[in-house]
């Protein structure tokens, strides 16, 4: 039976840089995810249409995704695919909805983002690209949640989730499947596993650290059963609600365990690790950090090495705050690099246009047009590709790679629940600055350029302003000042440092160092310490 529930708009809806993210409790609140899931509903249309449901695992994800197929089926829909468990993996999903052509996914995550009753929640709506909804599309969702007068939800029991097979719930279709299979078959349709399985039977270790999330059941299928690495290769795989305390966003302050086995003595070839969702990458190699951005530029150099990236790359696109590494690799293949606002919504175009084959960003996200996510293990198979066919160490491939282009020194500093007001006046100020900074000398540096990037998105010519403040110094040397669009406690202010040193010479430099004289400009020109209080950062990466 369907019944229609009489609600009110809860204010506060509206869907980040990706989906709506909140805590928990404000999730399981009354009516709050209902409103949502129908503002969804009402927006995209459900009536006879197919969607994918999955999430990471995350206290809370089980009961949510009862509510969503109840829901689904009062809204008329045909038929869902949800991974057993009501688990999906991101790049998983995304791949679902592209297999199966349906008109899209509800993905329940808040992403790297912890988990458990007094932490985080979230979810979004991919389209039947298997991409992330638009801007214009979240800003009618958003809109709907603020003229919401009821929603539906059929009353039944839960369905089985643990059984893969098809169910019925009120008519509507529900099929169970595996989260991994697919996915799986998809990685042995891009990489030469013969090769990579060669390697680990040749003695080579690695390290995978799943942190208690979504990625353990696929790291140890692919990398365990599939490829032949040592059991136990993958740790902290079984995924639980709460990420068992752990917060999982892989980089080297929330990934120490395995940034410290990484440089410990008897360390692994291989280290990496992925994130709540599985979108998410960090990779290490023995002795050696590789930030996201190096990582894009060594994926696009080499990728070609690769069976499904045989035939070369159409293009390469970062989002503006990840480093310039990449588009020195893509001058050097004669291909083009777009460069976009943060946010994967922004690629998707990119790559259904088929203009770009890979894309990254600094905030440890790789993938390429095999979905329309970034994908974690993806972009760990093809780093283990790229070294079963060099034949060489992480550390050997990154020097080459270094000495051919030059280095672009890079760190993200992050100053995390400041006020929000704080933040945002402090924005402004910057912004209303931006005109007189061109020729001014702050702390030795001279400033060539300011401005706060905007993107015209070459497809469909849409126009998105204000994605964040650059601040350019002579010799190809920057700071980028923007605020996260996924905190869900006051603001977070990002801080994004590069210098650019040609040729061999920089070698070696700790990325601090080479930075210090940017960071002190980009303190002095924000006023950062006089706004926020905050003079240290609580991230470093
Ligand atoms: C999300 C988006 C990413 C984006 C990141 C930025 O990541 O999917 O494309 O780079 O947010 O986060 P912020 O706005 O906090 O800098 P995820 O992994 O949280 O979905």
């Amino acid at each position: 039976m369907t019944t229609t529930v009489a609600t009110t708009p809860i204010a506060g809806q509206k869907p980040g840089t990706s989906g709506l993210r909140k805590k928990t409790a404000v999730f399981m609140g009354r009516h709050y995810l209902e409103n949502f899931v129908q503002a969804v509903f009402d927006v995209v249309g459900c009536a006879g249409k197919t969607f994918v449901l999955g999430g990471d695992g995350r206290y809370f994800n089980d009961r949510a995704a009862q509510v969503i197929l109840r829901m689904a089926a009062a809204n008329g829909a045909a038929r869902v695919i949800v991974g057993q468990g009501a688990l999906l993996s991101t790049p998983a999903a995304s791949h679902l909805i592209r297999l199966n052509q349906t008109d899209g996914g509800i993905i329940m995550s808040a992403s790297h983002n912890p988990g458990g009753p007094t932490e985080d929640f979230g979810v979004k709506f991919n389209m039947p690209n298997g991409g992330p909804a638009p801007e214009a599309v979240t800003e009618s969702i958003f809109t709907r949640t603020t003229e919401i007068t009821e929603y539906r939800i059929v009353q039944a029991q839960d369905v089985d989730l643990s059984r893969i097979g098809r169910h019925d719930l009120a008519g509507m279709a529900v099929d169970v499947v595996d989260p991994v299979a697919d996915y799986a078959a998809l990685m042995e349709s891009l990489f030469s596993f013969d090769a990579i399985r060669a390697m680990f039977a040749g003695g080579f270790r690695m390290r995978m650290d799943s942190m208690c999330a979504v990625t353990g059941p696929y790291a140890v299928e692919i990398l365990e059963n599939r490829l032949g690495a040592a059991k136990g290769t993958v740790v902290n795989a079984a995924p639980l609600p709460d990420f068992g305390g752990m917060h999982p966003d892989p980089n080297p302050t929330w990934a120490k365990a395995l940034m410290d086995e990484m440089f410990g003595a008897d360390a692994p070839d291989f280290g990496a690790a992925s994130d709540g969702d599985g979108d998410r990458n960090m990779v290490v190699g023995r002795g050696i950090y590789v930030s996201p951005s190096d990582s894009l530029a060594v994926l696009a150099a080499n990728a070609h090495l690769a069976p499904g990236y045989a035939r070369g790359l159409a293009g390469v696109a970062r989002s503006m705050p990840t480093s310039a590494a990449a588009d020195r690799v893509a001058a050097a293949l004669g291909i083009a690099a777009y460069e976009t606002p943060t946010g994967w919504k922004f690629f998707g175009n990119l790559l259904d246009a088929a203009k770009v084959t890979l894309c990254g960003e600094e905030s440890f996200g790789t993938g390429s047009d095999h979905v329309r996510e970034k994908d974690g293990l993806w972009a760990v198979l093809l780093w283990l590709n790229i070294l079963a066919a060099r034949k060489q160490s992480v550390a050997g491939i990154l020097r080459e790679h270094w000495a051919t282009y030059g280095r672009n020194y890079y760190s993200r500093h992050d100053f995390e629940a400041i006020e929000t007001a704080k933040a945002d006046a402090m924005m402004a100020a910057l912004r209303g600055r931006l005109a007189g900074l061109p020729g001014t000398d702050v702390q030795g540096l001279t400033i060539e350029a300011a401005d706060d990037f905007a993107y015209t998105d070459p497809v469909d010519g849409s126009i998105s302003r204000a994605q964040g403040v650059r601040v350019l110094f002579s010799g190809g040397s920057r700071a980028v000042f923007r605020l996260s669009g996924t905190g869900t406690e006051g603001a977070t202010l990002r801080l994004y440092l590069e210098r650019y040193v040609a040729g061999p010479d920089g070698l070696d430099h700790n990325p601090q160092q080479a930075l210090a004289p940017i960071i002190r400009a980009a303190h002095a020109i924000a006023g950062i310490a006089a706004h926020t209080g905050r003079s240290t950062p609580d991230v470093v990466t």
